[in-house]
């Protein structure tokens, strides 16, 4: 038997200091419907996400609140879990990088970099933010009147001296540019990929990879007054997920990693210190860098401090999962910036949703039920119009394959919702109910028909609405194990004759409540 190609995606691992957010539901939605587009392409996906528990704000939020750092990671990890689970988006394998397997793996890492010759031990002093875990340089720092400092990212920097290690990433410049050079799609889009590349061009300096101001954090491989800095030991969570160090575990067979999906903030740390790090501990490299942007409401940054932090669960509680879902992959062009609004939200549940796929499910779906005998009908000889749309339907398949290539699920949802307006199209113009009087022959076959399109249409769209698409598949008497890809074509057709459920809504439109009862 042939073995199925592996897949291997990832989240980034959230910070586990605050709750998730909505930019946390995005990126964990939008990794799902990758991994779940790779599972009807037939593939062995590995779908990982993660909880970043380490560095010195975990160890500040926790004093804040008197508890312990590791009583936080808790509760912020089962908040998580619950978005995950509210999302219909739980990955395979979580990873929280306070796990004992997380700890050999940092310091396998850190030993093997060592062994190469990449880590010494210095001394560093700079401008340090505490918010972002970041040195910036004199010239990237700002003030105010007061005197304050500031980051670029406009969070407060202090004046730090402290012992470190130091890893020589000044010694990686050039073989990560002929990386790139080798592999144009390492990062996307290539707004991203070009901003790393001219970074890179301009020279890389060693980077300060231990801490000794805190404790909370993996300790270096002999030597206990040093902690790991916390990006070495977050990165490293991809390996950990995998069995590293220990290459014949069995998950290790899923590395290198496809896709590690991130936010356009943290591009810098997975496409220049990750492939180093890996580099210098002879590991292969993920294959890419999926970048997407960041989603603001009503086009301002969501943040604790402007204090406009939607929380992901209500939002799905009122909305819907599989609307939110749609509406978030569907309306943010994916890798660009978005934003979102209740209007917005609104708008995409009763035009896509309720009216053009739903409506054309229950219209078509009732007349079977009701004038077919809830049998699929048995189609008669096709016209011009029939095939025109069925061609259109037996398309989507690679028309999606062709879109997730490139990461734009906005583009292989426009795709199906063509196809569905067409068939709208097609249904009101072959006009069903007037046929059943004087041709129900011809009746039978456009309900065959437009019973047909939703059917390939309900496949492809699995991965952004799974709970609507499968409800759309069962009603259509589709079975679990033909919900591939590869079955959205003509040799699966639907089987005239099938007896098929009593069809119900597969979209309420969204009704607004009382004044006062919506999120946001
Ligand atoms: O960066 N819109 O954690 P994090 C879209 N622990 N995405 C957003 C967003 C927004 N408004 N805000 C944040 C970290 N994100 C590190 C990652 S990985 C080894 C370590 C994205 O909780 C952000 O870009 O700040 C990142 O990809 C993810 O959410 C977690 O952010």
């Amino acid at each position: 038997m042939a073995t199925r190609p592996t897949f291997y995606i990832t989240t980034a691992i959230p910070y586990a200091n605050g709750k998730p957010h909505i930019g946390h539901a995005y990126e964990r939605i939008a990794t799902d419907a990758i991994a779940r587009f790779k599972r009807i392409e037939d593939e062995d996906v590995f779908f990982v996400t993660g909880m970043d528990e380490h560095g010195l704000k975990m160890q500040q939020t926790a004093a804040r609140e008197n508890m312990t750092p590791q009583q936080l990671a808790d509760r912020t990890a089962a908040e998580f879990d619950r978005m995950g689970g509210v999302l219909n988006a739980r990955a395979d394998h979580v990873i929280r990088t306070t796990e004992p397997r997380h700890y050999a793996a940092s310091r396998a890492i850190w030993a093997a970099m060592e062994k190469k010759g990449d880590i010494y031990l210095s001394k560093y002093a700079g401008w340090y933010s505490v918010r972002e875990e970041a040195y910036f340089d004199e010239g990237e720092i700002t003030s105010n009147g007061d005197g304050q400092k500031f980051s670029p990212n406009g969070t407060p920097v202090e004046w730090v001296e402290e012992e470190s290690y130091f890893f020589r990433l000044s010694k990686y410049a050039d073989r990560l540019l002929a990386h790139y050079e080798a592999h144009p799609d390492f990062i996307v889009p290539d707004k991203y990929r070009n901003e790393i590349v001219s970074f890179v061009k301009r020279g890389l300096q060693d980077l300060s990879i231990s801490r000794t101001t805190f404790n909370w954090g993996v300790p270096v491989p002999g030597n206990d007054k040093h902690v790991m800095y916390v990006w070495v030991d977050a990165l490293t969570n991809y390996l950990t997920a995998c069995g590293y160090p220990d290459t014949s575990a069995p998950h290790w067979r899923y590395w290198p990693a496809n896709v590690h999906v991130i936010g356009k903030d943290i591009t810098r740390f997975h496409a220049i210190y990750w492939p180093a790090f890996l580099m210098s501990a002879e590991i292969a490299l993920p294959k890419q860098i999926v970048v997407h942007g960041f989603l603001f409401s009503r086009g301002e940054k969501m943040s604790k401090s402007v204090g406009n932090v939607v929380d992901a669960i209500t939002m799905a509680e009122h909305y819907g999962v599989d609307q939110m879902r749609y509406f978030f992959l569907r309306e943010v062009p994916f890798g660009q910036d978005g934003n979102y609004s209740h209007e917005a939200l609104v708008n995409r549940i009763n035009a896509d949703l309720a009216n053009d796929l739903g409506n054309l499910a229950q219209r078509s779906l009732s007349m079977i039920a009701k004038n077919c005998d809830g049998k699929a009908p048995v189609p008669g000889r096709l016209s011009e119009a029939d095939e025109a749309i069925l061609a259109q339907a037996y398309a989507l398949a690679q028309k999606t394959r062709e879109a997730m290539a490139d990461f734009a699920i906005h583009t292989a949802l426009a795709e199906a919702w063509r196809v569905v307006a067409d068939a709208n199209r097609y249904f009101a113009g072959e006009e069903p109910w007037a046929r059943r009087k004087d041709n129900p022959e011809r009746m039978g076959t456009i309900l065959w028909v437009t019973a047909e399109v939703l059917r390939n249409v309900g496949i492809v769209v699995q991965p952004v609405i799974p709970t609507a698409a499968a409800k759309l598949l069962d009603m259509l008497g589709v079975a679990p194990d033909r919900r591939l890809t590869k079955h959205a074509a003509a040799t699966s057709a639907l089987a005239g004759g099938l007896a098929l459920p009593a069809p119900t809504p597969i979209f309420p439109r969204y009704v607004e409540p009382e004044a006062g009862e919506r999120p946001a």
